[in-house]
């Protein structure tokens, strides 16, 4: 097999567009390789990565109130999940959905199919009483999918801060995109990481094991490895930042030197100044005003923001 025939198009198409830009990029979505999944579960782990436990926290604490909104009013509702993940934390809505005996179905959408799988198993052996549907498509075709078959109103669940990759501008349009497809009545439920001392952000993305500048790294040796690149990782530095003005976290690999990378799998020569960066990633925090400006630019209504104890998160539930 020849080096071309190997590579992932996808992968390669975004590199070289990100790299030959004039302020040089990746996308986010490149971390997660088997890797990159990998540290990704070790950095929920560590210490300074607060996030974690937060979400869980709110949810064992207001599952009740949690359905008892959702649930008001209605025969039954559709809850549609974005990026499931390993559903750990969903796990705990569902269950107290399946003992309270509402009517309901759960309808993970993702686009991995195997982690559609391992969770479809997951809650068919710790809820058998589930209603789960998996839909293997991109969230907006899952969303027409279901709008042409529902009769009852729908919940869509984005959690995990995971609206936080976004550009908050790109963060506007797709809660756009997503209440346009909406029927007066239906909710989104999503997960908004809050501002707090920038200090604690900064350590959640550079903590002091390394893991994150590892899960960072990680891109680096993704690209040698898929795209045949010769990136020297000792020449590389990994630098995140956080700015209370915007509330922007920013994560950038940094080239130490003026240096000159080849990319042969897609035929591409890089070449950076020295202290030139790549910007590989963004982690909005937000505050009320943020969200409350997202939900009326997409015509919703707030109707509850739920915090963990130390309000450093919350799970805003907004109705068209
Ligand atoms: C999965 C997007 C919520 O931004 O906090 C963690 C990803 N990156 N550490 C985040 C991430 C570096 C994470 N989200």
């Amino acid at each position: 097999m020849t080096t071309t025939e190997k590579i992932n198009f996808s992968v390669a198409d975004a590199v070289k567009e990100g790299l030959t830009q004039k302020e040089k990029s990746l996308p986010s979505w490149l971390f997660y390789n088997k890797e990159g999944d990998r540290l990704f579960q070790e950095i929920m782990k560590m210490p300074e990565y607060y996030l974690t436990n937060c979400e869980y926290d709110i949810f064992q604490k207001y599952k009740n109130e949690i359905l008892s909104l959702i649930s008001a009013d209605v025969e039954g509702f559709n809850l549609i999940e974005f990026g499931a993940g390993d559903g750990l934390k969903t796990e705990i809505l569902l269950k107290h959905f399946v003992d309270q005996k509402a009517t309901f179905n759960y309808k993970p959408v993702d686009i991995s199919k195997n982690v559609l799988n391992l969770l479809q198993q997951r809650m068919q052996k710790s809820i058998p009483d589930l209603d789960i549907e998996p839909i293997n498509k991109e969230y907006f075709s899952a969303l027409d999918a279901l709008n042409e078959a529902r009769k009852n109103p729908m919940v869509v669940l984005f959690m995990g801060g995971n609206i936080g990759n976004f550009e908050l501008k790109n963060a506007h349009s797709f809660v756009n995109q997503i209440a346009e497809k909406l029927r007066t009545g239906d909710r989104i439920i999503m997960g908004f990481d809050m501002k707090k001392d920038p200090e604690m952000i900064r350590s959640a993305y550079n903590d002091a094991q390394g893991i994150t500048r590892q899960f960072n790294m990680n891109l680096l040796t993704r690209l040698n490895n898929e795209l045949d690149a010769n990136f020297d990782l000792e020449q590389f530095k990994h630098y995140p930042s956080y700015d209370p003005q915007t509330g922007t976290t920013k994560s950038f690999l940094i080239s130490q030197k003026k240096q000159t990378v080849h990319l042969k799998a897609i035929d591409t020569t890089i070449h950076f100044k020295a202290w030139e960066h790549i910007h590989v990633e963004v982690s909005q925090k937000f505050d009320e005003d943020m969200i409350e400006n997202i939900a009326t630019e997409a015509g919703l209504k707030v109707e509850k923001y739920f915090y963990d104890e130390k309000e450093y998160f919350a799970d805003v539930v907004m109705r068209k």
